[in-house]
């Protein structure tokens, strides 16, 4: 297929901590299969991850770790773009003109403003609101077609639709109003102490989250402490929140479907349960981590994978940007 033909994929993680099994379930372990098909853009959205404090030298190091763990997951820089978006000022430049289309009372309403105002409430900072905007910004730069996420995005994905189909009602068509792609199995990975919430970087409780750079014992020991639901039986279903997240794992892990997963440890008791699930979550993880390390040591490998990254991304976004400026009626700077 030729580039023009293919469909533009865009996909991020913000570098917030360490990458959960959720965020690696949920998104990064799906954007490899489409490279072949479609133009993908995967970045690391150090931008975003600013609404909550970070740690200066922190960042630098999630950041850095990110794109190495991309890479690891077999996302080839050859065949992807893979930036960092502060490496675009595109991004910024868009998120404020969408600003002035967005509404304070769509924002006010989002989930995850909600959640993370309740979580960092010495901190309800107006990035935190308007964090939606430039993941909109971040989408519609790259007229992107497909955005794979977890169930946790579908709302600031709404979100990116309205506002292209907002910018395109009032000046003429100039985004492409892109689909989420949410995949059935693992687009809501749950915490191990808690299956009603989220697994998430930010979880203060470390037993309740799987980290792609957690050793193998403490992979066994965090999943031997997961909760349980009240009966004993291995059995996926709404009334079984626990085992259900626990079997979704193992599925997408170990590559064995959720039924075949029951009737192999049916009648065997959590424990033995429990067990298979580490050791299938540290055969997938164990190759990353060790190929991780690797490139974490090649740093002008990396340097080089970034430069070229930013070059093309900031080539398509400036495209963009350009056409959005024109419309909304700023005068073209003169070169
Ligand atoms: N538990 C999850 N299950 C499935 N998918 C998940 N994602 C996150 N958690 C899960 C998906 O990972 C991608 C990147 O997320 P992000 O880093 O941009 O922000 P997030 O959704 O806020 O992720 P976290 O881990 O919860 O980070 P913190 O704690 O910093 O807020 C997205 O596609 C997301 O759907």
């Amino acid at each position: 297929m030729n580039n023009e033909a293919k469909k533009t994929v865009f996909s991020g993680v913000q570098p917030t901590g360490k990458i959960t099994l959720g965020n690696y379930l949920g998104a990064i372990k799906n954007w490899g299969p489409l490279q072949d098909e479609c133009n993908c853009i995967y970045c690391v959205v150090d931008l975003r991850s600013i609404t909550v404090a970070q740690v200066p030298a922190d960042l630098r190091k999630n950041t850095m770790e990110l794109l190495a763990l991309y890479i690891a997951c077999g996302i080839d820089p050859q065949k992807s773009t893979l930036f960092i978006q502060s490496h675009v000022p595109q991004h910024a430049e868009l998120a404020w003109a969408l600003d002035t289309i967005s509404y304070i009372g769509e924002l006010n309403r989002m989930t995850q403003f909600k959640e993370k105002s309740r979580k960092h409430a010495e901190n309800i900072n107006m990035g935190l609101m308007n964090y939606p905007v430039l993941m909109a910004s971040d989408i519609l730069l790259y007229q992107t077609d497909l955005v794979p996420v977890g169930k946790d995005q579908i709302q600031h994905l709404e979100l990116a639709r309205n506002l292209a189909e907002r910018f395109n009602s009032r000046y003429s068509p100039t985004f492409v109003v892109p689909e989420g792609l949410v995949y059935k199995q693992g687009s809501s990975i749950k915490s191990l102490q808690d299956p009603t919430s989220k697994m998430s970087k930010s979880d203060p409780n470390d037993n309740a989250i799987i980290t792609l750079s957690d050793d193998a014992d403490t992979i066994r020991r965090k999943f031997r402490r997961a909760v349980t639901d009240s009966d004993t039986c291995v059995r996926f279903g709404e009334d079984k929140p626990a085992i259900s997240n626990l079997l979704t794992i193992y599925s997408l892990t170990s590559g064995e479907s959720i039924a075949d997963a029951e009737q192999r440890f049916a009648g065997k008791g959590y424990g033995v349960f429990k067990e298979a699930v580490a050791e299938a979550v540290i055969a997938t993880v164990e190759p990353i981590q060790q190929e991780q390390q690797r490139l974490l040591k090649d740093k002008a490998y990396l340097e080089s994978v970034l430069k070229q990254g930013a070059d093309t991304a900031e080539r398509i976004a400036s495209k963009t940007l350009a056409k959005v400026y024109r419309k909304i009626g700023f005068i073209p700077r003169v070169r």
